[in-house]
């Protein structure tokens, strides 16, 4: 199974962005509501076993909740040309104390250390030769977007499922955060 640790977010924050969505971009293939999240560790592929490993290590994770505040669109991009579209995040140091919590945890039970450095964020949209004056055009014209806070009460293990057109993620299970 192939798998992710991520905050599921709010219907209402669901909402927001998909105001930002949809428009104005040719080429990109724009994120189903449903479907936004943010990352906080990508593990991949792994066996059942592993994975029960995983979820009983997650389960003893201790950490604070707090609130989160989506704010600024950007892109990342891969040999000169923009792949991804995403809605940014205001600094939270109690997420980057998630996510360094959950690092630790995923490498004590046996998985290899991120090597990327962590940039949450919030996939809008993929993109396939969008045209970089429109991307440009859309960054602009959402420099200031900022969500309302919302509090962050669990972190969620994910599966994906690669599907054609869209990948289907589905929560497996729910870590509470104190
Ligand atoms: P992305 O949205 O920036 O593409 C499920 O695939 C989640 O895991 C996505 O949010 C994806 O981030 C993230 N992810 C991180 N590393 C990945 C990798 N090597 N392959 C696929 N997805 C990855």
């Amino acid at each position: 199974m192939r798998l992710f640790v991520a905050l599921d977010l709010p219907f209402a924050l669901r909402q927001q962005l998909a105001l930002l969505a949809g428009r104005g971009i040719p080429g990109a293939r724009w994120v189903p509501a449903e479907n936004y999240h943010l990352t906080l560790r990508f593990i991949g592929e792994i066996q059942a076993w592993q994975a029960e490993e995983i979820d009983h290590a997650l389960a003893g994770l201790r950490a604070p909740g707090f609130a989160l505040t989506l704010a600024g669109v950007g892109t990342f991009s891969k040999g000169g040309r923009s792949t991804q579209l995403w809605a940014g995040v205001e600094r939270c140091p109690p997420l980057d104390h998630l996510r360094a919590k959950i690092e630790t945890t995923l490498q004590r039970a046996g998985l290899p250390p991120e090597r990327r450095r962590f940039a949450p964020h919030v996939t809008l949209a993929r993109l396939d030769n969008a045209p970089e004056a429109k991307l440009a055009a859309f960054l602009q014209g959402h420099n200031l977007f900022r969500a309302d806070p919302v509090p962050v009460a669990h972190f969620t293990l994910f599966s994906s499922l690669l599907g054609k057109e869209q990948a289907v993620y589905t929560p497996e299970v729910e870590y509470a955060l104190g």
